[in-house]
């Protein structure tokens, strides 16, 4: 690596959440030696999901994938530490969560996740997509994931 630090996207889906896994997979973070540099719960609606997901609105799987990820709240996290696309990608395994509880019991998705579909967290794939989908939740959150009537007492 480069020595520098790198910021990466991590997100803990519904079923993460609502399982209760976060604290177990947020020591598994920190005892990695990455920062969560913030964080926030956030309940996706379909628009939002359709716009993260964006990159896969033509696959069989999108219906499927965005009832899932608006079917409760997520954990969004900017994690940070060297090389953290990587890492962060190495940590949570395959996209496959069946699979990983066979070829890497160690990772997160092994940890806490079903199937490809349900697989518990998510992590950037690369250092563009981490910008892309940092800037998504936490620069583009406070008016894309804000009721109208909050907007509109902000603009007063
Ligand atoms: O970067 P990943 O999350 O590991 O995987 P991805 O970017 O290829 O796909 C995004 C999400 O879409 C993935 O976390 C789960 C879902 N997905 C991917 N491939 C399939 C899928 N869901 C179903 N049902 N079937 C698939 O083949």
């Amino acid at each position: 690596g480069s020595g520098e630090k790198e910021r990466t996207l991590g997100i803990i889906k519904p079923d993460g959440l609502s399982g209760n896994y976060s604290d177990r997979i947020k020591q598994v973070i920190l005892e990695s030696g990455f920062n969560i540099n913030k964080e926030m719960v956030i309940q996706l609606d379909e628009e939002n999901a359709a716009n993260f997901y964006a990159e896969h609105s033509s696959k069989p799987f999108f219906t499927n994938l965005i009832k899932y990820m608006t079917s409760g709240p997520v954990l969004v996290m900017i994690l940070e530490k060297e090389d953290a696309v990587i890492h962060w990608r190495e940590l949570i395994g395959p996209t496959d969560a069946g699979k990983a509880k066979i070829t890497h019991p160690q990772s997160l998705r092994a940890m806490c996740g079903v199937d490809i579909e349900k697989n518990c967290v998510h992590g950037s794939d690369s250092h563009q997509s981490a910008q892309r989908e940092i800037a998504f939740f936490f620069k583009e959150a406070p008016s894309a994931f804000k009721t109208e009537a909050v907007r509109k007492h902000d603009e007063l």
